[in-house]
């Protein structure tokens, strides 16, 4: 067994952090070494992540961790999934480019033009959403594709500025739309399709591969000694968070809420029937080659983008408990709206968006603040309802309960009516699930834990017990 604590850096859409952790047989504790905001920002028209910004906040969370003094064996990454950064003779060249730029849209019609969907699903089993890797880079918008002779995914270009190491972990390679997946392996014919010599996809490593040790510049900036690894974890964010979720998959349906709601049950194959495709289901690759069957919901994306534009109109801060609380106490009949329309998925005015939607197809749309949020929190909830059924049904497994974690986790609102409209219990938490995911999969790849996912998340749910929401009839 290696001595030492790990160093979980998880990267979300709105902020990252780094966490150091104590993972053991009897717990696991947690220190949050750095909290910085991820603020993409539009440059020359195109909708940039802020790689330098992030990076910045990564060596001030690990050298705060290296100063706690104690141990260190292993530093792991995993960010949100789709988005990749180009790089030549191992240094980036330019910022990646953000999943909710357009030319996400205009490379899912061009790549419909290209082939017919349902051959398409049979071939990478996802759920057709326009910011996947394959529509980005089928836009032929990338100028700097042909200068590069790298692909990374945004928590592998981390790995590599940590390690020097060049590979794409596995699960979040299942979310390009590059990958096969039956066979699990990069598809060259779908490489291809998209505009992409096969050539630039690096080889892939699974969870739980140590990658190697830290680069000399790192350990000079962040005070790290020689024996640290960097470890491959299940570098998708969702990946991680489904580690953690304290569920028996045989009988349960998880909600990893946070920027997007993914819905999903594990299985243990991919499901790849037309059932599947229409119902909008992806098979996403987990930890241990599990597999994630879900549905990808527009998410908190919506209630944050439309508080983001009222305190721009405001000019101050719009706090969202008492909003939820109001939105809590609207009585009468909420009509629901299709969270997952694209028109959803730019940046911008979200509640003028959002009325739009009613009033286009002659319905009332919600008009007070307070009337907007309970129409966001209801529509969501349905949509999660709903998909964990479906994903049941889907994925053969009997969902006797629903497991939500991420920040979704902290809206009572949203976790009641999802019992409500599920008619079955939601129980609610960890919010740090996929930090905690991370943590655990390190802990157990230098030794310190030993099990499988099961033994896993006997430990969280030994360690961190969550709310629970029954229905109400
Ligand atoms: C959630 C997530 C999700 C999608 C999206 C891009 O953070 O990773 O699973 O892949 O972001």
């Amino acid at each position: 067994m290696s001595d030492g604590r790990v160093i979980a850096v998880d990267l979300g859409a709105t902020s990252g952090r780094v966490i150091l952790g104590e993972v053991s047989r009897d717990g696991i504790s947690m220190q949050t070494t750095a909290r910085f905001a991820n603020r993409p920002l539009r440059m020359q028209g195109r909708l940039h992540w802020d790689v330098l910004s992030l990076w910045r906040g990564v060596l001030e969370g690990v050298s705060a961790a290296a100063r706690e003094g104690a141990p260190i064996a292993s530093v792991g990454v995993d960010s949100w999934g789709v988005d990749y950064a180009l790089l030549r003779a191992g240094r980036l060249l330019g910022n990646p480019v953000h999943y909710r730029d357009d030319r996400s849209l205009r490379g899912a019609h061009a790549l419909l033009e290209r082939v017919d969907p349902a051959d398409l699903f049979a071939s990478n089993g996802l759920q057709h959403m326009p910011i996947n890797t394959i529509n980005q880079l089928a836009s032929g918008e990338d100028a700097l594709l042909d200068a590069a002779d790298t692909l990374l995914l945004i928590p592998d270009l981390f790995a590599h500025l940590l390690s020097g190491a060049v590979s794409v972990e596995r699960t979040n390679a299942s979310t390009t739309g590059l990958l096969n997946a039956e066979t699990a392996q990069w598809s060259p014919d779908l490489a291809r399709l998209a505009g992409l010599s096969p050539t630039i996809l690096p080889p892939l490593v699974d969870a739980g591969t140590a990658l190697g040790g830290l680069r000399t510049d790192v350990r000079e900036e962040t005070g790290l000694g020689g024996g640290v690894e960097v470890i491959a974890v299940g570098s998708h964010d969702t990946a991680s968070a489904v580690v953690a979720v304290p569920m028996d998959a045989a009988h349960a349906a998880y909600i990893s809420c946070g920027t997007w709601g993914l819905v999903g049950v594990e299985v243990a194959a991919p499901v790849l029937c037309e059932a599947v495709r229409e119902a909008s289901f992806t098979n996403e690759i987990g930890v241990d080659g599990r597999v994630r069957l879900l549905h990808n919901v527009m998410g908190l994306w919506l209630l944050s983008e439309t508080v983001r534009w009222w305190e721009r109109v405001d000019g101050g801060v719009v706090e969202l408990a008492p909003l939820l609380a109001e939105a809590a106490a609207v009585r009468g009949h909420v009509d629901t709206f299709d969270v997952d329309d694209d028109v959803f998925l730019a940046p911008g005015d979200m509640p003028t968006r959002i009325a739009a939607w009613y009033t286009e197809r002659g319905r009332r749309a919600p008009s007070t603040r307070a009337e907007i949020t309970r129409s966001i929190v209801e529509s969501l909830a349905r949509t999660f309802a709903d998909s964990a059924r479906r994903a049941g049904r889907l994925g053969g497994v009997d969902v006797r309960e629903i497991h939500l974690v991420g920040g979704g986790a902290l809206n009572a609102l949203l976790c009641q009516r999802t019992a409500d409209l599920a008619g079955l219990p939601v129980f609610a938490g960890p919010v740090e699930a996929t930090a905690i995911g991370n943590l655990l999969v390190q802990a157990r790849t230098s030794g310190r834990i030993v099990g499988s996912l099961d033994a896993l998340r006997d430990l969280v749910r030994r360690t961190h017990s969550p709310v629970r929401f029954d229905p109400r009839p």
